[in-house]
């Protein structure tokens, strides 16, 4: 047990079928949702990298659904990379099994999966190049070309109305309501920000409703440290963190990549001088996504796209209020105000798409 991992990873460690002794095991990454460890094993052939997590299941309240969903997604994935020759252990996710064949270990508290470590490339947490933007958006939606080939109907729906804004919406106002720690005065002005944005709560969810929009199977978190560069040629080499990967559409994923790479700042950067939209970065991604799409997005998808990034960075950043509301229980907080924060990078950014919505528009036409 170390002051790292605060369970004994050795133990947690010896129920996976992998070989040879584990070496070290440190804290990794920059995901809100789960404890992400890079772990060392001294195997016979030198030393291998996994990934170890400690799924949140506050938040994924039935893992056995989940750990089927990625199953289900992972092995896809891996026949689609083996048949057009790639290196199935670079180019998606890999599961170890447990050494009872099992795709995660219950210790009785707590729940764990390792991943095998994707070598020689990079997840970064904001964008450095136009370059790995744009080749983060072909990425992304060859990953979502793929899925198109998936029978989304054996999937778990594991996170239902995820990115359905209205929901969303409800959910704040009850937040709101409940003041359970009686955060509400403090944040008022927040609050009232959100409640005169409200009416773009519909906009996407009606349209997906009415069927002008079509469902598909996405990804859902489509941000920047998602998704896997390779440190030789640049190139996105895989989609990761596919605990979302469930009914929804396209605008929010083409949304979710925008809402986080053309922020000029970080996600939670308490300075909003250095907070803003960076319309030529917009314009980068959309041409590496469109450039890869071709003929396979439906024109009412391609026009509602702008639209996406505005919906995204709103929702995400009531959420983040919410949270705050709620007392810091669903994303992971390091310090005071941590969301907060967040929901305020979040604001003034839909204040500057909604502000260059048009440039935005005449980009995707
Ligand atoms: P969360 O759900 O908390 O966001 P992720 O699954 O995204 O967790 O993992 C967190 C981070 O760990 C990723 O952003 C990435 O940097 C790193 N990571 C996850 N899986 C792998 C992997 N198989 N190989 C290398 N790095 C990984
Ligand atoms: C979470 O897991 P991670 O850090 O990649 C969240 C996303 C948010 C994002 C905000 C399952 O993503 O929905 O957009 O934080 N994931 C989940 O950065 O809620
Ligand atoms: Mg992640």
């Amino acid at each position: 047990m170390t002051m790292e991992t605060q369970f004994d990873y050795i133990d947690i460690l010896s129920h996976f079928a992998l070989d040879g002794e584990p070496k070290s095991c440190f804290r990794y990454g920059e995901g809100h949702i789960n404890d992400t460890f890079k772990v060392t094993m001294q195997e016979a052939d030198g030393e291998k990298h996994y990934i170890l997590q400690r799924i949140n299941h506050n938040l994924f309240r039935d893992v056995e659904k989940l750990m089927h969903n990625i199953e289900l997604v992972t092995s896809f994935c891996r026949e689609s990379v083996i048949k057009r020759g790639g290196d199935p252990l670079r180019e998606c996710l890999t599961l170890i099994r447990t050494k009872e064949d099992a795709a995660y270990y219950f210790d009785g508290a707590n729940y764990f999966r390792v991943y095998v470590f994707i070598e020689g490339a990079t997840s970064y947490q904001s964008v450095r190049t136009e370059r790995d933007f744009y080749e983060s958006a072909v990425a992304f939606w060859n990953f979502a070309n793929l899925l198109s080939e998936f029978d989304a109907s054996r999937l778990y729906e594991v996170l239902p109305n995820f990115h359905n804004t209205k929901v969303r919406y409800r959910n704040f106002l009850s937040a709101v309501e409940k003041d359970v720690c009686g955060r509400a005065k403090e944040v008022e002005h927040e609050i009232e920000w959100v409640k005169a944005h409200s009416s773009l709560c519909g906009k996407l969810v009606d349209a997906i409703a009415s069927g002008e929009i079509p469902l598909r199977v996405t990804h859902n978190d489509t941000k920047l440290n998602n998704v896997m560069l390779d440190d030789a040629t640049g190139k996105g080499i895989a989609v990761i963190d596919l605990d979302t990967v469930m009914p929804g559409s396209l605008c929010y994923d083409f949304g979710d990549s925008i809402r986080f790479g053309c922020n000029t700042a970080a996600e939670d950067e308490p300075d909003l001088e250095k907070v803003h939209f960076d319309l030529g970065l917009y314009k980068v991604y959309l041409k590496g996504y469109l450039s890869a799409v071709g003929e396979g997005i439906t024109e009412a998808e391609k026009k509602a796209l702008p639209l996406g990034a505005v919906m995204m960075t709103y929702e995400c950043g009531m959420r983040f209020l919410t949270d705050y509301l709620e007392g810091d229980t669903y994303f992971k907080t390091h310090r005071e105000k941590h969301n907060l924060d967040r929901a305020h990078t979040q604001f003034k950014l839909v204040d500057e798409m909604l502000a260059s919505f048009s440039q935005m528009e005449e980009a995707a036409r």
